[in-house]
């Protein structure tokens, strides 16, 4: 009898090792479970809506810069002072302005239609001028 049980035991003990052996594979299975999740998310993010583009200008030594620059639609552009001297970023047409930036200051603008948008600095018009061209 005591024999018995402990064969029994022993066979449990198998039984038990066994099953820790067939589990053991389980993060095997959970690793490309989690690529597929994270393949998910970035589809997720890249799906829908279309990841925002984001543009940015410095003003500096009295210039945009670039002056010229060619975005996609729905970019947002945001201009940053880099002078001590306060300018704006004026549309030609009054689509936008900034009003006065100080140095450090961000202005931004999101161009949502094609077209070409001209814009200056208000105190320094003659030398501070800039475009943006926005294409589909
Ligand atoms: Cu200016």
């Amino acid at each position: 009898m005591k024999v018995q049980r402990s064969i029994v035991s022993v066979f449990v003990l198998f039984a038990l090792a066994l099953a820790a052996c067939t589990t053991a594979p389980a993060p095997t299975t959970a690793a490309p479970m989690d690529v597929q999740a994270t393949a998910a998310s970035t589809e997720a993010s890249a799906g829908g809506q279309p990841a925002a583009a984001a543009v940015a200008i410095n003003i500096q030594n009295f210039s945009f810069d670039p002056n010229n620059l060619t975005v996609k639609t729905g970019t947002t552009v945001t201009w940053t002072n880099m002078d001590s001297v306060n300018h704006t970023v004026t549309s030609d047409t009054g689509l936008f302005d900034s009003g006065e930036l100080g140095k450090g200051s961000t202005f931004s603008y999101t161009f949502d239609k094609a077209g070409v948008y001209t814009y200056y600095c208000i105190p320094h018009h003659s030398k501070m001028q800039g475009t943006i061209t926005v294409t589909d």
